[in-house]
Protein backbone atom coordinates (compact mmCIF):
# COMPACT_ATOMS: atom_id res chain seq x y z
CA UNK A 1 0.00 0.00 0.00
CA UNK A 2 1.15 3.43 -0.93
CA UNK A 3 0.32 6.57 1.17
CA UNK A 4 1.07 9.27 -0.24
CA UNK A 5 1.81 12.55 2.79
CA UNK A 6 0.38 16.10 1.29
CA UNK A 7 -2.59 16.11 -1.36
CA UNK A 8 -1.50 19.53 -2.75
CA UNK A 9 -0.76 19.97 -6.84
CA UNK A 10 1.60 17.56 -6.62
CA UNK A 11 0.31 14.74 -4.10
CA UNK A 12 -3.00 14.70 -5.14
CA UNK A 13 -2.48 13.77 -8.73
CA UNK A 14 0.01 11.58 -7.86
CA UNK A 15 -1.83 9.22 -5.46
CA UNK A 16 -4.95 9.77 -8.23
CA UNK A 17 -2.66 8.33 -10.60
CA UNK A 18 -1.39 5.39 -8.57
CA UNK A 19 -5.01 4.54 -7.50
CA UNK A 20 -6.52 5.25 -10.82
CA UNK A 21 -3.65 2.23 -12.31
CA UNK A 22 -4.43 -0.33 -9.68
CA UNK A 23 -2.41 0.58 -6.73
CA UNK A 24 -4.16 0.74 -3.10
CA UNK A 25 -3.25 4.20 -2.21
CA UNK A 26 -4.19 6.23 1.17
CA UNK A 27 -3.87 9.95 0.35
CA UNK A 28 -3.32 12.01 3.72
CA UNK A 29 -3.22 15.58 4.30
CA UNK A 30 -2.93 17.49 7.69
CA UNK A 31 -5.45 19.98 6.50
CA UNK A 32 -9.32 18.34 7.76
CA UNK A 33 -11.02 20.99 5.10
CA UNK A 34 -9.22 19.51 2.61
CA UNK A 35 -9.57 15.59 3.10
CA UNK A 36 -13.51 16.47 3.53
CA UNK A 37 -13.55 18.12 -0.13
CA UNK A 38 -11.96 14.98 -1.28
CA UNK A 39 -14.05 12.63 0.72
CA UNK A 40 -17.28 14.27 -0.43
CA UNK A 41 -16.27 13.81 -3.90
CA UNK A 42 -14.74 17.59 -4.32
CA UNK A 43 -11.48 18.20 -6.12
CA UNK A 44 -9.58 20.71 -4.55
CA UNK A 45 -8.12 22.86 -7.08
CA UNK A 46 -8.69 23.23 -10.72
CA UNK A 47 -6.47 21.53 -13.54
CA UNK A 48 -7.37 20.23 -16.73
CA UNK A 49 -7.92 16.15 -16.63
CA UNK A 50 -7.85 15.85 -12.49
CA UNK A 51 -11.85 15.46 -12.27
CA UNK A 52 -12.21 12.49 -14.44
CA UNK A 53 -8.45 10.77 -12.88
CA UNK A 54 -10.25 11.32 -9.73
CA UNK A 55 -13.42 9.82 -10.65
CA UNK A 56 -11.04 6.71 -11.91
CA UNK A 57 -9.08 6.78 -8.66
CA UNK A 58 -12.53 6.37 -6.74
CA UNK A 59 -13.48 3.58 -8.81
CA UNK A 60 -10.23 2.29 -7.61
CA UNK A 61 -8.93 1.67 -3.88
CA UNK A 62 -8.24 5.18 -2.91
CA UNK A 63 -9.38 6.49 0.24
CA UNK A 64 -8.51 10.17 2.22
CA UNK A 65 -7.48 10.89 5.60
CA UNK A 66 -5.98 13.07 8.21
CA UNK A 67 -4.09 9.71 9.66
CA UNK A 68 -0.55 9.09 8.68
CA UNK A 69 -0.88 4.94 7.82
CA UNK A 70 0.95 1.30 8.22
CA UNK A 71 2.12 1.28 4.47
CA UNK A 72 4.97 -0.10 2.49
CA UNK A 73 5.85 2.64 0.98
CA UNK A 74 5.12 6.49 2.01
CA UNK A 75 5.47 9.74 -0.86
CA UNK A 76 6.00 12.68 1.02
CA UNK A 77 4.79 15.64 -1.66
CA UNK A 78 4.60 18.36 1.32
CA UNK A 79 5.84 22.17 0.72
CA UNK A 80 9.27 23.45 1.03
CA UNK A 81 9.15 27.02 1.61
CA UNK A 82 12.52 29.24 2.13
CA UNK A 83 13.41 31.90 4.45
CA UNK A 84 12.71 35.28 3.23
CA UNK A 85 15.97 36.66 4.58
CA UNK A 86 18.45 34.36 4.45
CA UNK A 87 17.14 32.49 1.33
CA UNK A 88 18.04 29.01 3.14
CA UNK A 89 15.42 26.12 2.66
CA UNK A 90 12.79 25.47 5.66
CA UNK A 91 12.57 21.74 5.45
CA UNK A 92 10.50 21.43 8.71
CA UNK A 93 7.62 20.23 6.91
CA UNK A 94 9.18 17.50 5.19
CA UNK A 95 11.02 16.14 8.21
CA UNK A 96 7.83 16.62 10.18
CA UNK A 97 6.12 14.74 7.82
CA UNK A 98 9.24 12.00 8.10
CA UNK A 99 9.34 11.98 11.49
CA UNK A 100 5.82 10.83 11.19
CA UNK A 101 6.08 8.08 9.28
CA UNK A 102 8.82 6.94 11.09
CA UNK A 103 6.43 6.69 13.69
CA UNK A 104 4.09 4.65 12.39
CA UNK A 105 5.78 2.34 9.80
CA UNK A 106 7.62 -0.91 10.25
CA UNK A 107 10.92 -1.80 9.00
CA UNK A 108 11.54 -2.59 5.14
CA UNK A 109 9.08 0.41 4.44
CA UNK A 110 10.38 2.85 1.72
CA UNK A 111 9.98 6.81 1.96
CA UNK A 112 10.34 8.53 -1.18
CA UNK A 113 10.34 12.13 -1.35
CA UNK A 114 9.04 13.96 -3.84
CA UNK A 115 9.01 17.32 -2.17
CA UNK A 116 11.72 19.72 -3.82
CA UNK A 117 14.57 20.10 -1.75
CA UNK A 118 18.08 22.21 -1.82
CA UNK A 119 20.77 19.93 -2.42
CA UNK A 120 21.59 18.17 0.62
CA UNK A 121 19.27 19.09 3.13
CA UNK A 122 17.94 14.53 2.69
CA UNK A 123 21.26 13.94 4.25
CA UNK A 124 21.40 16.86 6.84
CA UNK A 125 17.86 16.64 8.04
CA UNK A 126 15.50 13.79 6.57
CA UNK A 127 18.46 10.50 7.04
CA UNK A 128 19.14 11.42 10.25
CA UNK A 129 15.25 10.48 11.35
CA UNK A 130 15.99 7.00 10.30
CA UNK A 131 18.61 6.29 12.52
CA UNK A 132 18.21 3.10 13.53
CA UNK A 133 15.65 1.87 11.66
CA UNK A 134 15.88 0.00 8.38
CA UNK A 135 13.83 2.05 6.08
CA UNK A 136 15.12 2.92 2.68
CA UNK A 137 15.22 6.69 1.39
CA UNK A 138 14.64 7.57 -2.01
CA UNK A 139 14.58 11.44 -4.01
CA UNK A 140 11.61 11.35 -6.81
CA UNK A 141 11.12 14.69 -7.29
CA UNK A 142 8.16 15.93 -9.24
CA UNK A 143 8.66 17.95 -12.72
CA UNK A 144 5.25 18.26 -13.67
CA UNK A 145 3.99 21.38 -14.99
CA UNK A 146 1.01 23.43 -13.87
CA UNK A 147 -1.79 23.22 -17.33
CA UNK A 148 -0.49 19.87 -18.66
CA UNK A 149 -0.51 17.55 -14.95
CA UNK A 150 -1.94 15.04 -16.43
CA UNK A 151 -0.06 14.18 -19.67
CA UNK A 152 3.26 15.36 -17.80
CA UNK A 153 2.75 12.80 -14.81
CA UNK A 154 2.59 9.83 -17.70
CA UNK A 155 4.70 10.78 -20.30
CA UNK A 156 7.17 13.07 -18.37
CA UNK A 157 11.13 11.14 -17.90
CA UNK A 158 11.78 10.82 -13.97
CA UNK A 159 14.59 11.19 -11.97
CA UNK A 160 15.04 8.12 -9.09
CA UNK A 161 17.54 9.12 -6.51
CA UNK A 162 18.48 6.08 -4.40
CA UNK A 163 21.15 4.83 -1.63
CA UNK A 164 21.34 1.36 -3.57
CA UNK A 165 20.46 0.00 -7.21
CA UNK A 166 17.96 -2.25 -5.42
CA UNK A 167 16.08 0.28 -4.17
CA UNK A 168 16.25 1.91 -7.21
CA UNK A 169 15.16 -0.27 -9.41
CA UNK A 170 12.21 -1.45 -6.99
CA UNK A 171 10.81 2.58 -6.91
CA UNK A 172 11.43 2.47 -10.85
CA UNK A 173 8.97 -0.30 -10.79
CA UNK A 174 6.34 1.29 -9.21
CA UNK A 175 6.56 4.25 -11.09
CA UNK A 176 6.42 2.34 -14.00
CA UNK A 177 2.73 1.20 -13.14
CA UNK A 178 1.38 5.05 -14.62
CA UNK A 179 4.78 6.57 -16.10
CA UNK A 180 5.73 5.75 -19.68
CA UNK A 181 8.70 8.31 -19.69
CA UNK A 182 12.26 7.20 -19.07
CA UNK A 183 12.90 6.80 -15.53
CA UNK A 184 16.64 7.29 -14.78
CA UNK A 185 18.22 6.52 -11.67
CA UNK A 186 21.34 8.16 -9.84
CA UNK A 187 22.06 8.94 -6.04
CA UNK A 188 19.83 11.18 -3.85
CA UNK A 189 22.34 13.96 -4.01
CA UNK A 190 22.30 14.29 -7.69
CA UNK A 191 18.49 13.65 -7.61
CA UNK A 192 18.32 16.96 -5.79
CA UNK A 193 20.88 18.89 -7.42
CA UNK A 194 19.31 18.17 -10.79
CA UNK A 195 15.94 19.14 -9.81
CA UNK A 196 16.50 22.51 -8.46
CA UNK A 197 18.62 23.15 -11.84
CA UNK A 198 16.61 22.38 -13.97
CA UNK A 199 13.79 25.11 -12.58
CA UNK A 200 17.20 27.76 -12.20
CA UNK A 201 18.14 26.51 -15.81
CA UNK A 202 14.25 27.99 -16.81
CA UNK A 203 14.22 31.23 -14.44
CA UNK A 204 17.58 32.26 -15.81
CA UNK A 205 16.33 32.21 -19.21
CA UNK A 206 12.94 33.71 -18.42
CA UNK A 207 15.39 36.56 -17.12
CA UNK A 208 17.02 36.88 -20.31
CA UNK A 209 13.80 37.77 -22.03
CA UNK A 210 12.67 39.99 -19.71
CA UNK A 211 16.16 42.22 -19.38
CA UNK A 212 15.88 41.90 -23.37
CA UNK A 213 11.95 43.17 -23.63
CA UNK A 214 13.50 46.54 -21.26
CA UNK A 215 16.51 46.70 -23.46
CA UNK A 216 14.78 46.46 -26.86
CA UNK A 217 11.90 49.49 -24.58
CA UNK A 218 14.98 51.44 -24.31
CA UNK A 219 16.21 51.01 -27.94
CA UNK A 220 12.21 51.72 -29.07
CA UNK A 221 12.61 48.04 -30.95
CA UNK A 222 10.36 45.02 -30.97
CA UNK A 223 11.28 42.40 -28.74
CA UNK A 224 9.34 40.10 -30.08
CA UNK A 225 10.08 40.63 -33.68
CA UNK A 226 14.25 40.22 -32.14
CA UNK A 227 13.31 37.12 -30.65
CA UNK A 228 11.55 35.60 -33.24
CA UNK A 229 14.29 36.43 -35.87
CA UNK A 230 17.62 35.02 -32.94
CA UNK A 231 15.20 32.33 -32.46
CA UNK A 232 15.57 31.07 -36.46
CA UNK A 233 19.17 30.13 -35.90
CA UNK A 234 19.52 26.87 -35.13
CA UNK A 235 21.14 26.86 -31.72
CA UNK A 236 19.07 29.70 -30.33
CA UNK A 237 15.48 29.21 -28.42
CA UNK A 238 15.40 32.66 -26.55
CA UNK A 239 12.28 32.34 -24.06
CA UNK A 240 8.76 35.17 -23.50
CA UNK A 241 9.44 37.95 -21.62
CA UNK A 242 6.00 38.67 -19.13
CA UNK A 243 4.91 40.25 -16.26
CA UNK A 244 7.75 38.41 -13.79
CA UNK A 245 8.16 34.54 -12.41
CA UNK A 246 5.87 33.08 -10.13
CA UNK A 247 4.44 30.23 -9.10
CA UNK A 248 5.93 28.48 -6.05
CA UNK A 249 9.00 26.22 -7.99
CA UNK A 250 10.81 28.22 -10.59
CA UNK A 251 10.53 31.40 -8.54
CA UNK A 252 11.43 29.43 -5.31
CA UNK A 253 14.31 26.69 -5.73
CA UNK A 254 16.85 29.21 -7.16
CA UNK A 255 16.99 30.63 -3.81
CA UNK A 256 18.10 27.57 -2.16
CA UNK A 257 21.62 27.86 -4.55
CA UNK A 258 21.43 31.19 -3.70
CA UNK A 259 20.90 30.35 0.11
CA UNK A 260 23.76 27.68 0.13
CA UNK A 261 26.21 28.86 -2.23
CA UNK A 262 26.41 32.70 -1.52
CA UNK A 263 29.80 33.00 -2.19
CA UNK A 264 30.07 31.57 -5.85
CA UNK A 265 26.23 31.93 -7.72
CA UNK A 266 26.20 35.36 -9.24
CA UNK A 267 24.13 34.56 -12.44
CA UNK A 268 21.67 32.86 -10.82
CA UNK A 269 21.26 35.45 -8.43
CA UNK A 270 20.83 38.16 -10.96
CA UNK A 271 18.21 36.49 -12.93
CA UNK A 272 16.23 36.14 -9.42
CA UNK A 273 16.96 39.72 -9.39
CA UNK A 274 15.82 40.31 -12.71
CA UNK A 275 12.42 38.34 -12.97
CA UNK A 276 11.47 39.68 -8.78
CA UNK A 277 11.53 43.25 -10.43
CA UNK A 278 9.87 42.55 -13.50
CA UNK A 279 6.36 43.24 -11.48
CA UNK A 280 8.03 46.98 -11.00
CA UNK A 281 9.20 47.46 -14.43
CA UNK A 282 5.36 46.39 -15.48
CA UNK A 283 4.05 49.30 -13.32
CA UNK A 284 6.84 51.74 -14.58
CA UNK A 285 4.70 50.53 -18.29
CA UNK A 286 1.42 51.18 -16.74
CA UNK A 287 2.87 54.55 -15.69
CA UNK A 288 3.98 55.49 -18.94
CA UNK A 289 0.85 54.49 -21.05
CA UNK A 290 -1.51 55.93 -18.88
CA UNK A 291 1.01 59.49 -19.04
CA UNK A 292 0.77 58.96 -23.10
CA UNK A 293 -2.82 57.85 -23.31
CA UNK A 294 -4.05 60.84 -20.77
CA UNK A 295 -5.38 58.65 -18.29
CA UNK A 296 -5.22 60.21 -14.94
CA UNK A 297 -7.35 57.93 -12.86
CA UNK A 298 -6.22 54.44 -11.84
CA UNK A 299 -9.70 53.26 -10.85
CA UNK A 300 -9.99 53.17 -14.31
CA UNK A 301 -7.09 50.75 -15.08
CA UNK A 302 -7.82 47.08 -14.72
CA UNK A 303 -5.18 44.63 -14.72
CA UNK A 304 -6.56 40.82 -16.36
CA UNK A 305 -5.36 38.00 -14.13
CA UNK A 306 -4.35 37.33 -10.97
CA UNK A 307 -2.99 33.85 -11.42
CA UNK A 308 0.59 33.39 -11.87
CA UNK A 309 0.07 32.01 -15.17
CA UNK A 310 -2.64 30.95 -18.60
CA UNK A 311 -5.39 28.50 -17.45
CA UNK A 312 -4.32 27.60 -13.70
CA UNK A 313 -5.85 29.11 -10.42
CA UNK A 314 -3.42 29.40 -8.78
CA UNK A 315 -1.90 32.77 -7.04
CA UNK A 316 1.57 31.68 -5.40
CA UNK A 317 3.98 34.12 -5.89
CA UNK A 318 1.72 35.53 -8.73
CA UNK A 319 3.38 38.57 -10.40
CA UNK A 320 -0.14 40.27 -10.18
CA UNK A 321 -0.44 40.10 -6.70
CA UNK A 322 2.89 41.41 -6.34
CA UNK A 323 2.16 44.15 -8.69
CA UNK A 324 -0.53 45.08 -6.39
CA UNK A 325 1.83 45.24 -3.45
CA UNK A 326 3.83 47.79 -5.23
CA UNK A 327 0.54 49.86 -6.24
CA UNK A 328 0.55 50.40 -2.04
CA UNK A 329 -2.77 53.12 -1.69
CA UNK A 330 -3.86 52.60 -5.57
CA UNK A 331 -4.17 48.41 -4.97
CA UNK A 332 -7.35 49.66 -3.37
CA UNK A 333 -8.74 51.40 -6.50
CA UNK A 334 -7.08 49.24 -9.42
CA UNK A 335 -9.32 47.27 -10.68
CA UNK A 336 -8.68 43.36 -11.31
CA UNK A 337 -9.77 40.17 -12.88
CA UNK A 338 -9.54 36.64 -13.13
CA UNK A 339 -12.02 33.79 -14.45
CA UNK A 340 -9.99 31.53 -12.09
CA UNK A 341 -9.51 33.38 -8.84
CA UNK A 342 -12.39 33.94 -6.64
CA UNK A 343 -13.67 37.52 -6.66
CA UNK A 344 -13.38 38.74 -3.38
CA UNK A 345 -9.66 37.77 -3.19
CA UNK A 346 -8.84 42.24 -4.72
CA UNK A 347 -10.52 44.84 -3.25
CA UNK A 348 -12.40 45.77 -6.78
CA UNK A 349 -12.49 42.76 -8.40
CA UNK A 350 -15.18 41.79 -10.83
CA UNK A 351 -16.97 38.62 -11.22
CA UNK A 352 -17.05 38.50 -14.90
CA UNK A 353 -15.54 40.00 -17.91
CA UNK A 354 -18.07 41.97 -19.23
CA UNK A 355 -18.65 43.95 -15.89
CA UNK A 356 -14.60 44.43 -15.41
CA UNK A 357 -14.51 46.00 -18.88
CA UNK A 358 -17.27 47.96 -18.04
CA UNK A 359 -15.29 49.79 -15.06
CA UNK A 360 -12.26 50.08 -17.21
CA UNK A 361 -10.55 52.65 -19.98
CA UNK A 362 -7.16 50.83 -19.49
CA UNK A 363 -6.22 46.80 -18.96
CA UNK A 364 -3.08 45.27 -18.37
CA UNK A 365 -2.97 41.97 -19.89
CA UNK A 366 -1.09 39.92 -16.47
CA UNK A 367 -2.27 36.48 -17.74
CA UNK A 368 -2.89 34.90 -21.03
CA UNK A 369 -6.14 32.69 -19.90
CA UNK A 370 -7.65 30.75 -22.84
CA UNK A 371 -10.89 32.84 -21.78
CA UNK A 372 -9.01 36.81 -23.08
CA UNK A 373 -7.42 35.01 -25.75
CA UNK A 374 -11.21 34.19 -27.40
CA UNK A 375 -12.47 37.92 -26.41
CA UNK A 376 -10.35 39.61 -27.45
CA UNK A 377 -12.85 41.70 -29.65
CA UNK A 378 -14.07 42.56 -25.95
CA UNK A 379 -11.11 44.70 -25.42
CA UNK A 380 -11.34 47.05 -28.55
CA UNK A 381 -11.41 50.57 -28.12
CA UNK A 382 -9.83 50.54 -24.66
CA UNK A 383 -5.81 51.25 -24.15
CA UNK A 384 -4.20 47.97 -23.80
CA UNK A 385 -0.51 47.38 -22.01
CA UNK A 386 -0.11 43.72 -23.31
CA UNK A 387 2.55 42.26 -20.88
CA UNK A 388 2.13 38.33 -22.66
CA UNK A 389 1.57 39.23 -26.36
CA UNK A 390 -1.32 37.97 -26.61
CA UNK A 391 -3.61 40.73 -28.47
CA UNK A 392 -3.33 42.06 -32.02
CA UNK A 393 -5.36 44.83 -31.86
CA UNK A 394 -4.36 48.06 -33.28
CA UNK A 395 -2.48 50.52 -31.02
CA UNK A 396 -1.60 47.74 -27.88
CA UNK A 397 1.73 48.92 -25.94
CA UNK A 398 3.42 46.16 -25.03
CA UNK A 399 6.81 45.63 -22.18
N1 LIG B 1 7.12 32.46 -17.78
C1 LIG B 1 7.51 33.55 -18.52
N2 LIG B 1 8.05 33.32 -19.75
C2 LIG B 1 8.20 32.07 -20.28
C3 LIG B 1 7.81 30.96 -19.50
C4 LIG B 1 7.28 31.19 -18.26
O1 LIG B 1 7.40 34.71 -18.09
O2 LIG B 1 8.66 31.95 -21.43
C5 LIG B 1 6.57 32.64 -16.41
C6 LIG B 1 5.15 32.09 -16.24
O3 LIG B 1 4.19 33.01 -16.66
C7 LIG B 1 5.12 31.83 -14.75
C8 LIG B 1 6.56 31.40 -14.44
O4 LIG B 1 7.34 31.89 -15.51
O5 LIG B 1 4.83 33.00 -14.01
C9 LIG B 1 6.75 29.90 -14.30
O6 LIG B 1 5.91 29.21 -15.18
P1 LIG B 1 6.35 27.90 -16.00
O7 LIG B 1 5.18 27.52 -16.83
O8 LIG B 1 7.63 28.11 -16.71
O9 LIG B 1 6.67 26.82 -14.86
P2 LIG B 1 5.90 26.32 -13.53
O10 LIG B 1 6.42 27.11 -12.37
O11 LIG B 1 4.45 26.27 -13.71
O12 LIG B 1 6.48 24.81 -13.44
C10 LIG B 1 7.89 24.62 -13.34
C11 LIG B 1 8.33 23.60 -14.40
N3 LIG B 1 9.79 23.56 -14.48
C12 LIG B 1 10.44 23.68 -15.66
O13 LIG B 1 9.87 23.88 -16.72
C13 LIG B 1 11.92 23.56 -15.62
C14 LIG B 1 7.77 22.21 -14.04
O14 LIG B 1 8.27 21.24 -14.96
C15 LIG B 1 8.16 21.84 -12.61
O15 LIG B 1 7.61 20.56 -12.24
C16 LIG B 1 7.59 22.89 -11.68
O16 LIG B 1 8.19 24.15 -12.03
C17 LIG B 1 7.94 22.49 -10.24
O17 LIG B 1 7.01 22.07 -9.52
O18 LIG B 1 9.10 22.52 -9.87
Amino acid sequence: MINVIGLGYIGLPTALMFAAHGLEVVGTDSNSAVVDELVAGNITFKEDGLKPLFDRALAGSIRFSTDYQIADTYIVSVPTPYDKETKKIDASIVCAAVSTIVDVCSDGATIIIESTVSPGTIDRCVRPLLAGRSIDLVHAPERIIPGKMMHELIHNARTIGADNADTAQRVRQLYSSFCVGEITTTDIRTAELTKVVENTFRDINIAFANELARLCHEAELDVYEVIRIANMHPRVNILNPGPGVGGHCISVDPWFLVGDYPETVDIIRTARHVNDTQPSYVLHRIKEVMAAEDINDISRVGLYGLAYKEDVDDTRESPSLRLLELLGDDAARIQTYDPHVDAGRTQQSADSLSAFLERVDMVVIMVGHDQIRESMQMLAGKVILDTRHICDLPGVHSL
